[in-house]
C-alpha cells in the first residue's frame, strides 16, 4: 500500500432560469485531462481542508463561493500504482460573477438531469447522483489498472 494524497474538490451550484445547474470544468492538462471535472486539487503546505478547496476552486474557475458546506470523503484506489488518493469534497452556492477559463479548466454549466457522465472520471455515476440529491456520504472507488485511460471501476462502496 503506498502513501495516501489528499485533494479537494467543489462542486458548484446555481439555479439558473428556474433549472437547478452544477458547474463543471473540461480539464486541459494534468489528472484527468479531457473529462468533466469539478474544481480542486492538492494542498499547500498548511493549509486546512477548507482554504484548500476555496483556493483551487477561485485559482480554476475565479469564482468565490458565498456558501461552502462539506458533504463527502472519497477514497481512490488505483490497481496497477497502488496509489491511493482521499478527495474531499464540497458543495458550494452563491456567485457573484461567471466563472472564467483558466490554464487548468474550461468551465460550463450544466442542468442537473445532462450531466455528461460518459466523459467524467466512472466513479462520478456511482456517487453524483446522491450528492445532487443533497446526500452526505463516504465512498471508496476501486480503479481498474490504467486507471485515467481505462476509467474502470471494478468495485466500490457508498455509506452514509
Ligand atoms: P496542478 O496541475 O499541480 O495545479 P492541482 O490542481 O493541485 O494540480 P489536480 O488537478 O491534479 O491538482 O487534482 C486532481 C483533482 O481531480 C482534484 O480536484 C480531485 C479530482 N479528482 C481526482 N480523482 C478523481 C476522481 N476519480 N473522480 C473525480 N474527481 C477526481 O470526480
Ligand atoms: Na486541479
Ligand atoms: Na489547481
Amino acid at each position: 500500500i503506498g502513501s495516501i494524497k489528499d485533494y479537494t474538490l467543489v462542486e458548484c451550484f446555481r439555479t439558473h432560469e428556474g433549472k437547478r445547474q452544477l458547474l463543471l470544468g473540461m480539464k486541459k492538462r494534468g489528472f484527468g485531462v479531457g473529462k468533466w471535472n469539478g474544481f480542486g486539487g492538492k494542498f499547500d503546505a498548511g493549509e486546512t481542508v477548507r482554504d484548500c478547496a476555496l483556493r483551487e476552486l477561485e485559482e480554476e474557475s475565479g469564482l468565490v463561493p458565498e456558501r461552502m458546506e462539506w458533504r463527502a470523503q472519497l477514497l481512490f484506489t488505483f490497481r496497477d500504482s497502488g496509489k491511493l488518493m482521499r478527495v474531499h469534497v464540497f458543495a458550494a452556492e452563491g456567485f457573484a460573477g461567471e466563472p472564467v477559463e483558466t490554464e487548468e479548466m474550461a468551465p460550463r454549466w450544466f442542468d442537473v438531469d445532462a450531466i455528461p457522465y460518459a466523459e467524467m472520471w466512472h466513479d462520478d455515476t456511482f456517487w453524483l447522483p446522491r450528492f445532487l440529491a443533497g446526500e452526505r456520504f463516504e465512498g471508496w472507488f476501486d480503479y481498474a489498472a490504467g486507471g485515467e485511460a481505462t476509467n474502470r471501476v471494478l468495485a466500490h462502496e457508498v455509506v452514509p
